[in-house]
């Protein structure tokens, strides 16, 4: 009886060790197969070649295949990609294999498009990834610009820039901003274009594809007189894009800002701006310049313009500030005097990495910019008289960002 016991207990104990052994033996030697997505720019003409890259968890002294096979997505076979199948055979010590996939050029600009890899079957092998992407960038970043009649977008492809007209518009295009205005996910473009008797704002619903919808106009009805430059931002706070443009208007006196407030409905209706609600403030002055930041701190963007010309008893340019009082209206302007004929561009910026914006205007006149720094006065936008500093001749735009990733400079 004694004996029996013994005999069970040794049996029991050479399964367990069996069993493990087996396991140690199957994860140590069975690898698997990861890939990687391809990416390809799509060609001119010419076509390109998309590369998978197989790779095995760990080395193995086995032959290993797997089955491919492509498949369609937004990309489809024959049109976008050669459709390819096969088995992929990776040799004993082996640890990489590739799979190439043929990708058609063409010069029609298109969406991003994207096909699969799919991979089964595998010998000697598990599936570590079992669907690749193979990604067809149809262009890179593109750029819009105007020239006095034209509105034209670029895109970068194939390592040089293509590009085509997209609107004949009539007027001085000034300037150019893109904001997604209806929040469906697509840029759209809005443009000023100044002229003398006809000024329009210009807005371009995006398609997503490089294309915009026939334009929708903002004119003289809606205060547009001589646009020189935009801002875009939310300025109550609502999670739409509303936008500001600086009028320089046909005499000096009447240059004013409309302040355009996104309703959120629908507005990209040829020949009509429904949607937006805008109201002009008459400046004077010939605001050049325009922009939005929080200048006393309460948590809603204020307006800040540039004014090129003095009008009525004063001798300088000035920058004019209209507060935000959070209810969709603005406070009188408050003036500041740059102290010169002529300033032009307008921007506002932390420099002093405070926590509070100070604002930069470009003096054209005197080749220099003036630095308003913030006074920092709770409740109020105060300002400190200005400092210039000289730069190149005659300047007229300004931007600002981190450039060099240094935010703080001592
Ligand atoms: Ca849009
Ligand atoms: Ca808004
Ligand atoms: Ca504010």
């Amino acid at each position: 009886m004694g004996g029996f016991y013994v005999f069970r207990v040794l049996l029991a104990c050479a399964a367990l060790f069996s069993l493990g052994y087996a396991n140690i033996v199957d994860a140590g030697t069975i690898p698997s197969l990861y890939g990687r997505d391809a990416y390809v720019l799509k060609g001119k003409t010419a076509s390109v070649t998309a590369i998978f890259n197989i790779t095995l968890s760990s080395p193995s002294n086995q032959t290993i295949t797997v089955n491919y096979a492509t498949a369609n997505d937004t990309a489809t076979a024959g049109v976008n990609y050669t459709a390819a199948s096969g088995i992929l055979s990776i040799p004993p010590n082996t640890r990489t294999a590739t799979v190439s996939v043929t990708v058609f050029g063409n010069n029609t600009p298109g969406v991003d498009k994207q096909f699969f890899l799919d991979l089964s079957s595998p010998v000697n092998a598990t599936l570590g990834t079992s669907r690749l992407t193979g990604h067809i960038s149809d262009s890179t970043t593109s750029i819009a610009f105007s020239d006095p009649l034209n509105i034209q977008r670029y895109w970068f492809q194939s390592g040089d820039f293509v590009g085509t007209n997209l609107y004949p518009a009539t007027g001085a295009n000034r300037d150019m901003r893109l904001a997604d205005f209806d929040m469906d996910g697509k840029l759209d473009l809005i443009i000023p274009a100044s002229h003398s008797y006809d000024s329009h704002v210009w807005l371009f619903k995006g398609n997503g594809d490089g294309s915009f919808r026939e334009p929708v106009s903002f004119s003289s009805t809606y205060n547009v007189q001589g646009p020189n430059s935009l801002a875009i931002g939310d300025l109550n706070n609502d999670g739409y894009p509303d936008y500001v443009v600086a009028n320089g208007g046909i005499l000096v006196t009447d240059g004013s800002v409309h302040i355009s407030l996104n309703g959120g409905s629908p507005f990209f209706v040829v020949g009509g701006v429904g949607g937006f609600t805008t109201t002009a403030k008459v400046l004077g002055n010939y605001p050049t310049g325009v922009a939005l930041a929080d200048l006393d701190n309460d948590g809603d963007l204020d307006i800040a313009v540039s004014c090129n010309r003095q009008s009525g008893a004063s001798s300088t340019a000035k920058v004019i500030l209209l507060l935000n009082n959070g209810d969709e209206t603005f406070a009188d302007p408050i003036e500041l005097d740059t102290g010169s004929s002529g300033a032009y561009g307008i921007a506002a910026a932390d420099f002093r990495n405070l926590g509070w914006n100070d604002l930069i205007v470009t003096l054209e006149n005197e080749n220099k910019v003036l630095v308003f720094y913030n006074m920092r006065t709770a409740g109020s936008a105060s300002f400190s008289a200005g400092t210039r500093y000289s730069v190149g001749s005659y300047p007229t735009g300004v931007a600002v960002g981190d450039l060099d990733g240094i935010s703080i400079r001592i």
